[in-house]
């Protein structure tokens, strides 16, 4: 899945795709380049974000999602919003990504129920601009577990078909380095939900400051691909369904190895 925010402000690409021409274009170049879908997201979710209008977010989400379309790109869209969901799938999109798992707006499971389409529900405690005090865990990867059956459930009873639902612990969301490194490496715990699971660590912060130097900066964000790439190839033979990456070359070559090697032979 390649990363495509039509954003001012996120971390890693805010600001460098809002003409929806050039966001067009670039996410084009990402699925050429491999991404079996481009997830398209208007609102910025980097810790400390404020929240933006519904009509802000359609403004820059709908063209871009009905330019790739039109493209015949695979699309799906990063919203905790079902009115910018409808939006998108009525201009093409196959997928909705929702940060929230549905807990940031009431309506989602309902209109989830009335549509037919694939779903991420991703582990999510609170809001951008709170959820760093948030990140508070006796034993994250079982609360991070219950927390998501919790989700599957509110799902279940909303009459969601729960083969359509994939899961994602949320690296990086009220998570600190710890919280996330934990969660990866108990990859297999988030699996037994029974789920296909998507992981999103691309350069993210906990990248940065594993790979800081040595005096203690972090590593800017626009060097963390080799290590996302890693990441990605450990995802993959950890047998994850997905990987959500800004830099798709690297990651198309990372799952590439990934299923060799899980194979044993070149496929
Ligand atoms: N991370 C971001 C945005 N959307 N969606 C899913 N399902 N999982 C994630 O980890 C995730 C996401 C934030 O990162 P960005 O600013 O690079 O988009």
């Amino acid at each position: 899945m390649g990363v495509l925010n039509v954003t001012p402000d996120s971390f890693s690409d805010g600001g460098r795709w809002l003409d929806p021409a050039i966001a067009v274009a670039h996410g084009t170049r990402m699925h050429r380049d491999g991404a079996d879908i481009v997830d398209v997201g208007g609102e910025s979710t980097r810790p400390g974000a404020q929240r933006i209008s519904i009509d802000e977010e359609l403004d820059r989400v709908v063209p871009v999602v009905a330019g790739l379309v039109a493209a015949s790109v695979p699309v799906s869209v990063d919203t905790m919003r079902p009115g910018v969901a409808q939006a998108a799938l009525d201009a093409g999109a196959c997928l909705v990504n929702d940060v929230s798992g549905g807990r940031a707006d009431d309506g989602m499971l309902p209109w989830l129920a009335t549509v037919d389409v694939p779903y991420i529900a991703m582990h999510w405690r609170g809001p951008s601009d709170v959820m760093a005090s948030l990140a508070t865990y006796d034993d994250v990867v079982a609360e991070v577990v219950a927390e998501l059956q919790q989700r599957l459930d509110a799902l279940s009873e909303a009459g969601v078909d729960l083969a359509r639902v994939v899961v994602d612990p949320g690296i990086g969301f009220a998570k600190e380095a710890d919280h996330n490194w934990m969660l990866l490496r108990e990859l297999a715990q988030i699996q037994a939900l029974g789920h296909p699971v998507l992981v999103g660590a691309s350069r993210k912060r906990f990248l940065g400051s594993l790979l800081a130097d040595g005096s203690g900066q972090p590593r800017p964000v626009e060097q963390r691909d080799y290590a996302t790439d890693a990441i990605t190839a450990l995802a993959a033979g950890a047998g994850a369904w997905g990987v959500r990456v800004h830099d798709v070359r690297g990651g198309r070559d990372a799952v590439a190895v990934a299923a060799a090697w899980r194979a044993g032979q070149q496929i």
